[in-house]
């Protein structure tokens, strides 16, 4: 290959994101961090559509096997859109993007974020706090706005939940969780799902998928989880659903009904430093757009602790692979495959089940792989999800 005169093909890539091996972090990482940025932007804007179409060219871009040198590269590939690609002209050539720049500096995004970044305040929450004139924690706290709460905690540990969780953090959680997990259901099983599970080296939360091998243990789990974890003092914060998911006639998780039906509990955990101010201090230098608060909240200065937003699931072995992949995510990458499935197959697949629309019946599966050979698509493994 070397010298070769002959101008590179183009690249090849499958519409898609679940037929491609989208690793982390990939090739394109500037033309991707700024997709990411106008993704964003419009998902703050409650603009979904068009935060899709940037969230399906930065997933394309990353699953590239090589970095795009200039604009001729970019001829026959799919999901990119006009704007996008007048994004990457301009990445490509002047190594900044005048719209991205402007982006991140805009009142409103700034704000949009930090509010965002609230755990427990959601987009439309931000939007009406935005629009009466609050841009900071500071102006939040004088408004007189009563909060949940979920909110209250956000506030509470604001500094410490916008710090990346870092792989160490991750795995001394996963050591906390399997032991009260084996402690009120010996047998059970704990699976690390989420961004760390698809190989990235920090997060904004730990995702854990709990089930038991035999059928119907798990049922009542997720409260014996959060009792032990209280007794034991390492929850600051916990909101548990309780909800069960049966089959139903008509056809497993519509492509609307993204929320799904599992015991879950959103929570915040007391993580002990034991080895952790190198930890924090690395992690936090991983996230370049991360919020920076302006007044010191109560920080992560001089405590032996700190705290960590963690996700807990619970399925029934039945559900397992299907939930499994479901948690693994990316968002884009579950959207995709959902997508796939529907248009493509005429099946509905959610991360309790897949139906067969044409055969009316639901397709069962004992593992991730089964899931993907039903749909039709190669495999494609948890670090090969950044989509
Ligand atoms: P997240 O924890 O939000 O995202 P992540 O782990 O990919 O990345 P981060 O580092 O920011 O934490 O979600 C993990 C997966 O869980 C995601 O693929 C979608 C899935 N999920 C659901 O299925 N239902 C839900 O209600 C939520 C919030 C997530
Ligand atoms: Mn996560
Ligand atoms: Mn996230
Ligand atoms: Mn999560």
């Amino acid at each position: 290959q070397q010298g070769d005169p002959v101008e590179a093909p183009a690249f090849l890539a499958a519409s898609y994101a679940c037929q491609r091996n989208t690793p982390q972090p990939g090739h394109n990482t500037l033309l991707t961090a700024a997709l990411s940025v106008l993704a964003e932007s419009a998902e703050l804007n409650g603009d979904e559509g068009r935060g899709l179409a940037f969230r399906r060219s930065e997933g394309l871009l990353r699953s590239l096997d090589r970095r795009v040198q200039g604009p001729a590269e970019l001829r026959g590939l799919p999901c990119l859109g006009d704007h996008s690609q007048r994004v990457i002209q301009d990445l490509l050539e002047n190594g900044v993007s005048s719209e991205v720049e402007e982006t991140k500096s805009s009142p409103r995004y700034r704000a949009m974020k930090l509010l965002t970044g609230i755990f427990g305040v959601g987009v439309k929450t931000a939007k009406r706090w935005f629009t009466e004139g609050i841009c900071s924690l500071a102006q939040l706290e004088t408004s007189g706005h009563s909060l949940n709460a979920a909110q209250q905690a956000g506030i509470k540990y604001y500094t410490d939940l916008n710090q990346p969780v870092s792989r160490e953090e991750a795995d001394a959680v996963s050591v906390m969780v399997e032991g009260v997990v084996h402690s009120v259901l010996p047998g059970a099983r704990v699976t690390l799902a989420g961004g760390f599970r698809r190989g990235k080296m920090s997060g904004h939360d730990v995702d854990f998928l709990i089930t038991h091998p035999d059928e119907g243990k798990e049922e009542g789990l997720i409260h014996k989880i959060i009792a032990c974890l209280e007794s034991r003092g390492l929850l600051l914060y916990q909101q548990t659903t309780r909800n069960t998911y049966r089959e139903s006639a008509k056809g497993a998780g519509r492509p609307s009904s993204s929320m799904d039906r599992f015991d879950r509990c959103f929570s915040i955990f007391k993580l002990t430093n034991d080895s952790s101010p190198e930890d924090t201090r690395r992690a936090q230098q991983q996230d370049p757009e991360r919020v920076r608060v302006e007044a010191d909240q109560t920080g992560s200065g001089g405590r032996p602790w700190r705290a960590v937003r963690v996700d807990l699931v619970v399925s029934p072995i039945s559900q397992f692979a299907f939930a499994l992949l479901g948690w693994t995510g990316s968002k884009l990458f579950e959207r995709e495959m959902r997508r796939w499935a529907v248009r493509e197959r005429s099946m509905s697949l959610s991360s309790h089940a897949l139906y067969d629309r044409n055969q009316e019946r639901y397709l069962r599966a004992s593992s991730e792989e089964e899931i993907f050979a039903h749909l039709g698509l190669e495999y494609v493994s948890p670090t090969g999800r950044n989509a």
